[in-house]
């Protein structure tokens, strides 16, 4: 396997949020376009990546704040951690933003958050940034105040349920990203009607794609949600990718390369490429929830994403 820098590591919410707060109270919103606490991986030397290719950012905005529009080529992906009443428009879209939901914006879109509510909004950003940097592909554009729609998202009209789509859809071919909001509460139900399907020990994991390809969401990094049943462990396959973990609900731990990364509830960790990665949730009672962020896609599409049936191999 490769010669990896970074290293299994887990980030605790507990030890973060305070930080993030402080970030609120020094760094008023016209200050800095985004107020994010960039997770950073001890084995990257300074570099503010979690893996060498997933950038974790905690983002907050406060009450009555707005985080201005803007567009960039690097793709973004939000899960909601904490707050009521944000809502980030996406292209025109109008995403609430609710404990949970995954929130895609893609490479181009003109993206900006508000805070309607009385407390802080705080959610996890997962960006391609460390792939397109490399590349010195990275730019960003500064905009006007996004014109938004006052419609409801597609998640509760045009994509209401899988396996139904516009019926136009047949003519033109698919969109790119005919999906941008995936609301923690479907994702949830439709985990635990997998589950009564799934024996134990088995994965119960639902990939989040684009609902007219049934392909992956978008195009660099992967995001899943995965299901541990009370006392489950899981030992998925290893593979060429690097992984990283929103803990949703629940408590448990993860061991990667060996390595026991204790977690819970909005805790952050990473797994390097190739690491054999086992999940155990701590509870015989509650379930735990995980998110799921993974390279695969970037790796598929240069020819060389593996999986290994052997549990450890080199
Ligand atoms: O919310 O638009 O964590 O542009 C880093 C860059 C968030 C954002 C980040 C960004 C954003
Ligand atoms: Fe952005």
């Amino acid at each position: 396997r490769p010669i990896n820098r970074t290293v299994p590591h887990l980030w605790h919410y507990d030890e973060l949020r305070p930080l993030l707060l402080q970030a609120g109270e020094l760094t008023p919103m016209e200050k800095a376009e985004r107020r994010v606490l960039m997770l950073a991986n001890p084995g990257l030397e300074g570099a503010p990546f979690a893996t060498a290719t997933i950038f974790f950012g905690l983002q907050l905005v406060l009450p009555g704040e707005s985080a201005p529009s803007h567009k960039h080529s690097v793709g973004a992906v939000r899960m909601i951690i904490e707050g009521e009443g944000g809502v980030t428009t996406v292209g025109g879209e109008c995403c609430p933003m609710e404990k949970g939901d995954l929130i895609l914006t893609p490479a181009g879109y003109w993206h900006e958050h508000d805070d309607y509510g009385q407390g802080p909004m705080i959610w996890l950003d997962a960006l391609d940034a460390p792939v397109v940097c490399s590349i010195e592909a990275s730019y960003c554009t500064e905009g006007p105040p996004l014109a938004r729609s006052d419609r409801p998202d597609a998640s509760q009209t045009r994509y209401r349920r899988s396996g139904l789509a516009p019926y136009d859809t047949l003519a033109r071919g698919p969109k790119h990203y005919p999906l941008l909001r995936f609301p923690w509460s479907d994702v949830r139900a439709a985990l635990q009607d997998l589950a009564a399907d799934t024996a134990l020990h088995e994965p119960v994991q639902l990939a989040y794609v684009n609902p007219e390809t049934g392909r992956e969401c978008m195009p660099i990094l992967g995001f899943s949600a995965l299901m541990l049943r009370p006392g489950e462990e899981l030992r998925p396959r290893r593979r060429s990718a690097s992984h990283g973990y929103l803990v949703v609900a629940g408590r448990g731990e993860t061991e990667v390369d060996g390595k026991t990364l204790v977690w819970e509830e909005n805790d952050v960790f990473v797994a390097p490429t190739h690491a054999t990665i086992r999940h155990r949730n701590g509870s015989s009672k509650e379930r735990a929830f995980l998110i799921q962020v993974d390279d695969a896609p970037l790796q598929k599409k240069l020819g060389f994403y593996q999986e290994f049936t052997d549990g450890a191999g080199s």
